[in-house]
């Protein structure tokens, strides 16, 4: 008897357990982000994984009463291990909202898996154009490529340069660099000629002979963020930085998190792009000094400010769902808008993008270390590509 009772007593205690580790459980809202944390473009990884920490440890782990629970995991930057982890989160963790998505490959694999179970994923860093159009249910706070370049294109045609060559890694967000430029800059005259190169270990070498014999006025680069190191090594081998080609591009190229170590052939390069980390403004200053704290040794850069606004956009939206994800939760999203550490953002009702300045910008030391410092600003920018298509 006394036996049984003891059982029975341990038996209902472990049930109580078992029930209220469920309830806490279903109460957490959890996140998946899903990140290249190692591999070629971990740096994209660190960067944004340091900001949604930063953006929780600034707010706390709760909203509307329920408690945020944030899972990071490593695609080593390859698109079926995005989809599988995708998948995981969504079947075993039952996750509210995933996001990350460091390289459109890896935000494009997933995307039929958030619309078939009506997940919002939110795109922190991938930028080609299309990416909001393979699920109704991303969203996206970095850019686009056509967004950050066109003004490029109308910056070189209104300062003296006329003949450009693109040189841009060879898949979507490359080939979105260079047809916005070419369309912009041939439609103001200019003459351009366009080469791509390989994304998987570049060697730029070839690519930049023939810019060297092409002699244009300017080069236009975009690789996606971490690489530009290693092409301005190589653009320095090939003694292009003392032949009068100037360079210009998407911000990608001068990347915050590198550019330090890129020395002087950095100094001089225009490029256009939506975040800077010495935007000059209250809320970047605290974001930089908040984000240099947390992180020894890091500096933001737009990929940072990609998982930080990232963030805000899946609390505020949480806010208005009191914790509900699915349909709710993208729809709250769309419309929504706030101060970044970039500027004024809004998210585009009608595609799911991110609406914002871009500023041009040109590279120099200040305070000892090198910086795009932003000298001119074209307010709200669209992404061309869609807002084309809707005229
Ligand atoms: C992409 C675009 C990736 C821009 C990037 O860095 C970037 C992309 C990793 O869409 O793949 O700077």
């Amino acid at each position: 008897m006394r036996r049984r009772t003891f059982l029975g007593a341990a038996g209902a205690a472990a049930v109580t357990l078992a029930v209220s580790g469920a309830a806490l459980a279903q109460e957490a809202v959890k996140i998946g982000l899903i990140l290249p944390m190692t591999g070629p473009f971990a740096s994209t990884g660190r960067q944004i994984e340091a900001a949604a920490k930063l953006y929780m440890q600034q707010q706390g782990d709760t909203v509307g009463g329920k408690k945020i629970q944030l899972i990071v995991k490593d695609d080593t930057g390859v698109a079926d291990v995005t989809k599988r982890l995708a998948q995981e989160l969504i079947v075993n963790d039952k996750i509210a909202v995933m996001a990350g998505f460091g390289l459109t490959p890896l935000a494009l694999a997933p995307a039929p898996l958030a619309t078939q179970a009506k997940v919002p994923a939110v795109v922190m860093a991938a930028a080609t154009a299309t990416i909001t159009e393979a699920s109704p249910f991303i969203v996206r706070t970095s850019f686009t490529l056509p967004q950050a370049t066109v003004p490029m294109a109308e910056w070189a045609s209104q300062n003296g340069i006329k003949k450009v060559v693109t040189l841009v890694s060879d898949y979507g967000p490359g080939i979105d660099a260079e047809k916005a430029f070419t369309g912009a800059f041939t439609a103001k005259g200019g003459q351009v000629e366009n080469l791509r190169v390989p994304l998987a270990n570049p060697d730029f070498s070839p690519f930049l002979q023939k810019v060297a014999d092409a002699k244009p006025d300017a080069l236009f680069v975009f690789v996606p963020s971490g690489i530009g190191a290693q092409f301005m090594k190589q653009f320095v081998e090939r003694g292009l930085d003392k032949s009068g080609v100037k360079l210009i591009g998407p911000g990608d190229v001068t990347d915050d998190d590198i550019l330090n170590g890129m020395g002087d052939v950095a100094l001089g390069a225009i490029t256009t792009q939506h975040y800077s980390a010495s935007h000059d403004s209250p809320e970047n200053k605290a974001f930089v000094e908040a984000f240099k704290k947390a992180n020894p040794g890091m500096r933001p850069n737009f990929m940072a400010v990609g998982g930080y606004d990232g963030m805000h956009l899946i609390y505020e939206g949480l806010k208005k769902t009191n914790g509900q994800g699915g349909q709710a939760l993208i729809d709250a999203m769309k419309g929504m808008s706030w101060t970044s550490p970039r500027g004024p953002v809004s998210i585009d009702p009608q595609t799911r993008d991110i609406i914002q300045n871009i500023y041009v910008r040109k590279v120099e030391r200040k305070d000892g270390e090198l910086y795009n410092v932003e000298f001119a600003t074209i307010p709200n920018v669209k992404d061309p590509v869609k807002a084309a298509k809707a005229n």
